[in-house]
């Protein structure tokens, strides 16, 4: 492959805060295809810069003339160009399993964990981004930040029972996936490292899935646990 990979990858108001869940996934499917890619430090209001993608959310991965996104289709993008790379399903039933784990992180650990982390996230942003990620998040959510902040402790509690089923399995295999780490970890990971970019550690220490929260920080030469964090919190 030569053309170069721009990955378009949202950041605070420092440039190398990372904090996204659907880029982290991303980011772990480039490094476990051994695909070199260029960050680009993007802000939810620039939808200018992505908008040859049609949609103004990220990631979204330029190679060559493509643009791609939806971090699902990335996914299997690169399953289906690299083939020689390491596989990041496993075969078709591989494929399959991991769509739901991902459709799984994205609609039930993604929310759990934003009731967690999401009054935290305003101071971090670039000021441009402040008031737009306030409204649409208070339109979704149907409440203000400040009072799903106010209930952070319930909602940590209420995300340790979510995480039960993820818990049993890695209490008898390393990952998600089996003995090594394939994108079916990339889709849960993702939610981590959204937290733990932001200061909040979800796990409690003494439990299997921190126990995996550090083998995928030192998965793929460390790639998550170099990334800068503010200081955490929890
Ligand atoms: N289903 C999409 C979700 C993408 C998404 O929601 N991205 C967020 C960042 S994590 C975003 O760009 N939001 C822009 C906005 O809310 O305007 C995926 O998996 O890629």
């Amino acid at each position: 492959m030569s053309d170069t990979v721009r990955l378009y990858d949202l950041a605070g108001e420092d440039d190398d805060l990372r904090f996204s869940p659907n880029c982290w996934r991303t980011r772990l499917a480039l490094a476990h295809k051994g695909v070199p890619v260029e960050t680009v430090a993007w802000r939810f209001t620039e939808k200018d810069s992505i908008a040859r993608s049609g949609q103004g959310k990220v990631p979204v991965l330029v190679v060559g003339d493509l643009w791609l996104y939806e971090s699902w289709d990335i996914a299997e993008y690169l399953e289906d160009h690299f083939p020689q790379a390491p596989s990041l399903f496993g075969g078709a039933v591989g494929r399959a399993t991991a769509r739901f784990v991902n459709q799984w992180a994205s609609e039930v650990l993604h929310p759990a964990v934003a009731r967690c982390i999401i009054g935290d996230i305003p101071a971090l942003l670039h000021p441009k981004d402040r008031d737009y990620f306030r409204t649409t998040r208070e339109a979704a959510f149907g409440r203000s930040l400040e009072s799903i902040a106010a209930e952070r402790e319930p909602a940590l509690a209420a995300l340790r029972q979510t995480l039960a089923p993820l818990r049993g399995v890695l209490a008898r295999q390393h990952f998600v996936a089996g003995a090594e780490p394939a994108y079916a970890d990339h889709a849960v990971f993702g939610a981590f490292q959204w937290a733990r970019v932001l200061g909040t550690k979800l796990a409690a220490a003494d439990d299997a899935v921190s126990a995996w929260v550090e083998r995928m920080l030192d998965a793929y030469g460390g790639l998550a646990r170099n990334a800068t964090c503010v200081a955490p919190m929890v």
